[in-house]
């Protein structure tokens, strides 16, 4: 199974990207130190663009032929993993420097899309490892939310699973290790299929 991971770079106010971090550590480290259950895992950062971080996403795609993807993003204002069940048809011009006209991603394609990621068995299994978690409806209007409802609208006819993820900023209350931790967790469900 290929599993491909993303994250996003810096921006705005947020000097560290977790996401990044996570990206990069990925393609870092090998199955021997973490366990990927057999999966090969990539990694691949992600500019915080509109649609331009969505077109770097599907390139890789296109290369690697993933059978599932975890995209990561940073929600700063977050204290959990939060795994997103919902993507927006919609972007707001937002506060974080950019200066989109509001509307529509993809006009004429539903509201939301939902996440296809086995959700409650990775959040069973990550809370089992006492890792702080959290389930959230709603990815935001900025650029998480744009990749996130461009991926689930590409991948909507095919077998691939994929779903976005919003992690806290790094701290003592969640490390890189357990963000790498929460990976392989994950995988393991994707892989396993519970
Ligand atoms: N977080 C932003 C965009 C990039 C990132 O890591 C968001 O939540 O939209």
């Amino acid at each position: 199974m290929r599993i491909l991971i993303s994250g996003f770079t810096e921006f705005g106010d947020n000097k560290v990207n977790p996401s990044r971090l996570l990206a990069e550590q990925v393609n870092a480290c090998s199955g021997h130190e973490v366990d990927w259950f057999g999966a090969d895992v990539r990694g691949v950062v992600l500019p915080v663009e509109f649609e331009a971080g969505f077109q770097r996403l599907r390139d890789e795609i296109g290369l690697f032929r993933p059978d599932a993807v975890l995209s990561f993003g940073l929600a700063a204002s977050r204290q959990t993993i939060d795994l997103e069940r919902f993507a927006l048809n919609w972007r707001e011009s937002s506060s974080m420097g950019s200066s989109v006209a509001a509307g529509e991603l993809l006009p004429g394609c539903p509201l939301a899309l939902p996440s296809t990621l086995p959700i409650e068995g990775i959040l069973d299994r990550a809370k089992g490892a006492s890792l702080p978690m959290g389930i959230s409806h709603s990815a935001g209007t900025y650029v998480c939310n744009d990749v996130f409802y461009r991926m689930q609208q590409h991948f909507l006819r095919s077998r691939v699973r994929s779903g976005f993820i919003h992690v806290p900023p790094v701290s003592a209350d969640c490390t890189l290790d357990q963000l790498v931790q929460f990976t392989s967790l994950a995988i393991g469900v994707l892989v396993r299929g519970r």
